[in-house]
């Protein structure tokens, strides 16, 4: 069995040290749920910009876990005329905006003015889109992003229709690396020529999105981000592929101490006005969003299902836990803390026995080892469900 899971790292035993030491119970509890909050809150706002046609709104889309035809998504094939920004919210995390800009391709395009009137200060980074070579504007937009100390990617996209191309072309000497370290080569070169210095450039298809440069430009885009804004970058990406699942994971995993502490930690010690009962809402509520992070709801399910032609129930039959299955609600959460005292739970307990407080805290007979192994636990399970059922919708029809 993985032990991934069952054991708090140093770190985080420092962590929920540092929380602890700080200043009373009252004060560190209220820290933690705040740093949650903004967690889970943090605003994110990316720009997509480049050439009308280039796939500005097809990326929205994408980016979003949406096709072009569903309720919310971007308008796609057809030339934009309003002139102006169009913010899309992320479907589960409304704080996630993705923007549509306008095209920049006019003759008489003005990086400056261009950025003042898309309101350039809103965004976390801009992504620069081009279907072909990178040309003037898009060069001197990306310097204009540089001068207002804002981020810049590259972004080379439809090379499903290079590769397509190529191999009905060249049929005898087709080579994918070949073609696509050949497009590769020639943006960066353009990107040189415009006295970008160290140019980076992601290849993309967005109707194949888990493909190519994508991983690359999420761990870049990951590492480039404010810590804060992490989290929220992480959990909002399409469950596209595994590596964006196991992505997830780690960004949940991150955070169970500060639950499991905010659920039942506090309550141990006497402190007026505070319940002496676990708080199970914030465990529930914690559940249902790993569910839905990792799509297992019904309606992403659904949807799922519809993209590979597939039945619903034939993804659902490799769902394993029943846990994903059953409602998650206050009696399910007080079942699973009541039933968790395994192996594991011990080594839980013992790492948490090195930190003063800790020890001692128990909310109903329910402890911080207890919470925390349970949390792990489902995480766990619903990450691998998610694998499954994920590897289900791209198996190819028999
Ligand atoms: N083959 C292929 N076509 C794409 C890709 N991205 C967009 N398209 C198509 O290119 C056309 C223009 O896309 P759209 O998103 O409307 O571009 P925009 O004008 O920049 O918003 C549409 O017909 C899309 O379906 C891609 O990665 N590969
Ligand atoms: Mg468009």
């Amino acid at each position: 069995m993985d032990s991934s899971f069952e054991i708090i790292s140093d770190e985080e035993v420092q962590d929920i040290r540092a929380a602890l030491e700080e200043g009373d119970l009252c004060t560190a509890t209220e820290r933690l749920s705040e740093s949650l909050r903004d967690i889970e809150n943090a605003p994110l706002n990316i720009a997509i910009t480049g050439e009308s046609g280039t796939g500005k709104s097809t990326f929205v889309n994408a980016i979003r876990g949406m096709d072009d035809e569903e309720e919310g998504s971007a308008k796609t094939g057809v030339v934009e005329t309003t002139g102006k920004p169009t913010p899309y919210n992320h479907p589960q995390y409304p704080n996630v905006t993705v923007w549509d800009l306008p095209g920049i391709g006019t003759p008489n395009f003005a990086a400056d003015s261009y950025l003042q009137s898309v309101d350039f200060s809103r965004y976390d980074f801009f992504i620069i889109l081009s279907s072909e070579r990178f040309k003037k504007n898009d060069i001197d937009l990306a310097k204009a992003v540089q001068a207002m100390n804002k981020k810049f990617y590259f972004v080379r996209s439809k090379v499903d229709s290079d590769l397509h191309a190529s191999q009905v072309r060249r049929k005898k000497t087709f080579n994918e690396e070949n073609v696509l370290n050949e497009i590769r080569n020639n943006c960066i070169q353009s990107l040189r020529d415009g006295d970008i210095t160290e140019p980076q450039v992601f290849l993309l298809s967005f109707l194949e999105l888990d493909k190519f440069d994508f991983h690359i430009m999420q761990d870049t885009l990951e590492k480039e981000l404010p810590e804060h804004k992490r989290h929220i970058f992480l959990i909002s990406l399409p469950n596209i592929s595994l590596p964006v699942l196991e992505k997830k994971r780690q960004a949940f995993k991150k955070d169970i101490w500060k639950l499991s502490l905010l659920s039942g930690g506090v309550a141990a010690v006497p402190i007026p006005g505070l319940s002496v009962a676990c708080d199970i809402g914030i465990l529930v509520k914690a559940m249902i969003n790993y569910k839905n992070a990792f799509g297992l709801d019904e309606k992403s399910l659904e949807k799922l299902a519809d993209k590979f032609g597939k039945d619903v129930n034939e993804l659902k039959s490799v769902i394993k836990s029943p846990l994903v299955i059953k409602e998650i609600n206050k009696e399910l959460v007080t079942t699973l803390l009541k039933s968790g005292v395994t192996g594991g739970l011990m080594i839980v307990e013992y790492a948490a026995s090195n930190i003063p407080m800790l020890g001692s805290m128990a909310a109903g007979g329910i402890s911080f080892g207890t919470t925390y192994w349970m949390l792990s636990g489902f995480l766990k399970e619903i990450a691998e469900d998610a694998n499954r059922v994920l590897m289900k919708a791209l198996e190819s029809p028999v």
